[in-house]
């Protein structure tokens, strides 16, 4: 796979590939979250991307608006099914997600500046559609110009009287979308959390963080965490209002689905209120049933923790044997999963729940500690790049500021067992999950895609949008984890199900054998002209 490359970047693209060794006491440093080679084209989006279309732009009750050209605005738009739905807070004319606003800044406004354009636009959207609060969010010429989106929004919001956010999170910021997810982090806990007072009813009040709703993967988590007992308070950023993050701090948990995008929340939030947070699973059977038993666990209730069993054995005998019937044409079969930065992880469980093995797993931009376990983070070194994402450090808030065991209101010591038990405030990354032989590469490019499959010959492609075709012409299946194309959920109970329906008629489509992939081609080829 290396072979073709010049010195400098075999040595380079060497430092982002490990292979698990069982044996071995402790996970290989991985070289991650730093800059692609230019001249390589990778999977990696930008941090306009992470801001906009990720973690703020779903957020239903406020308007996004993209300050930049309108390609930045149309291509953000709509394409992460990430879902919403009016419900008791937000009435139906408040739903935004699925609306593209932009300023489609044309010549005159680069040469001139943009900022009177920005003010309009945020008069007019005020004026049509009385959104709760705004997000504007930067896209690279805006931090060419200098265009200053802060005084923007201030004079904004005193016309107005609403909060009006500005993102600085122009694309060229950092490596990838990640420092869009930091930025994105960053406002959202600094200006909204914590400005509401109204903690809602019930005594397990929980936040789901790094929830995107993609293809209804909240909606169906949700259905299980009520049924159990919970009251969930806020998801983030799935399906989420402004009204639910104003109150984000008056939960007693966080649960932490995707660690890279929202880690800095969780975090900020164990400084400022002293707020527990977990990391959780919910892709797979055995991760689900494992995730809600810890997430019991944290709470020391008996009737929590029975009902959490009840639920458990219902659910998993319901669709155990629709599993079983997929897993006759699954069982043994290989899989690839390269994909953003937490579900190649995630989904080694539900493809071993189906008797399947991820081989090869990546991811486009996450952080060494997504890879290695939170305990690399103080050893990782802050390069010009990631200088640029400001870190904030909030202090223990004044009046709201309590004690995690307050927060599962525990005694101190109950509160020690716990945490001897489930490992609270930690992710340990993807490499412990993994088996002996098996790979994990980070930033992977068309070239090294394609030499892997041409050597490993997976039966199935857990890919991105814009290899997923690119696959697909070499014969082999893929499944598009990003918006799962067009099906979902895929998530809790109901999503092993869609998962395994949708891999199995993927796998056992007759397209594959009517393809001739390329390197057989060059066989057949060399084979006629030897003749
Ligand atoms: Fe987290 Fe995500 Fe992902 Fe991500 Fe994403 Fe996504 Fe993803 Mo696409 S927040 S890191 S930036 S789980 S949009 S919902 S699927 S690359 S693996």
């Amino acid at each position: 796979m290396m072979t073709p490359y010049p010195e400098m970047v075999k040595k380079n693209r060497k430092k982002h590939l490990i292979i698990k060794d069982e044996e071995a006491a402790s996970c290989p440093q991985i070289e991650a979250n730093t800059r692609t080679i230019p001249g390589i084209i990778s999977q990696r989006g930008c941090a306009y991307a992470g801001c906009k279309g990720v973690v703020v732009g779903p957020i239903k009750d406020m308007v996004t608006i993209t300050h930049g050209p309108v390609g930045c605005g149309y291509y953000s738009w709509g394409t992460r099914r990430n879902k919403a739905r009016a419900d008791d807070t937000t009435s139906k004319d408040k739903i935004y997600s699925q609306l593209c606003f932009t300023t489609d800044m044309q010549e005159p406004d680069i040469v001139f500046g943009g900022e009177k354009k920005l003010a309009r636009m945020i008069d007019e959207v005020v004026a049509a559609f009385h959104p709760r609060a705004i997000n504007i969010c930067a896209t690279c010429p805006v931090g060419l110009i200098g265009d200053d989106l802060g005084a923007v929004a201030k004079a904004a919001e005193e016309r107005h009287g609403i909060q009006v956010l500005a993102y600085n999170c122009e694309g060229y910021k950092g490596v990838s979308q990640s420092a869009g997810h930091h930025i994105a982090n960053n406002n959202v806990m600094e200006k909204i959390v914590g400005k509401g007072t109204e903690r809602k009813p019930g005594r397990f009040v929980i936040n789901l963080l790094g929830e995107y709703n993609i293809g209804g993967d909240g909606w169906e988590l949700e259905r299980i965490l009520k049924e159990i007992g919970y009251t969930v308070n806020c998801v983030l950023t799935g399906d989420s209002s402004y009204l639910d993050i104003k109150n984000l701090h008056l939960a007693d948990l966080n649960l932490v689905q995707c660690h890279r995008s929202i880690n800095y929340i969780a975090e900020m939030m164990e400084a400022k209120y002293g707020t527990p947070w977990l990391k959780v699973n919910f892709i797979g059977i055995d991760a689900t049933n494992q995730s809600l038993r810890q997430v019991a666990r944290c709470f020391g209730d008996e009737e929590l923790v029975r009902k959490t069993e009840e639920i458990i054995e219902r659910e998993t005998a319901r669709v155990t044997p629709t599993l079983d019937q997929y897993r006759k044409v699954l069982l043994g079969k290989t899989a690839f999963a390269i994909v953003g930065g937490s579900r190649s992880h995630h989904y080694q469980y539900l493809l071993r729940d189906l008797g399947m093995e991820m081989i090869i797993a990546g991811y486009e931009f996450a952080h060494r500690d997504d890879y290695e376990g939170r305990q690399v983070i103080p050893t990782i070194k802050t390069d010009a790049d990631s200088k640029n994402i400001p870190e904030l450090h909030p202090v223990p808030d004044e009046k709201m500021y309590k004690e995690a065991h307050v927060h599962l209101n525990m005694s101190k010591e109950k509160f020690d067992e716990l945490n001897a038990e489930v490992p609270l405030n930690y992710y340990e990354g993807i490499y412990p999950n993994m088996k002996s032989g098996q790979i994990i590469i980070d930033d992977a490019n068309h070239h090294e895609v394609e030499v892997l499959i041409q050597t490993a010959k997976p039966d199935l492609f857990l890919s991105g949008v814009r290899d997923k075709y690119i696959v697909h012409k070499m014969g082999v299946a893929s499944k598009q984890l990003h918006a799962y194309d067009y099906s979902g959920p895929y998530a809790g109970y109901n999503g092993a199900i869609n998962f395994a329906r949708d891999v199995a008629k993927a796998l056992t489509t007759p397209a594959w054998k009517l393809i001739t992939p390329p390197w057989e081609k060059e066989k057949e080829k060399r084979s006629e002209s030897d003749a």
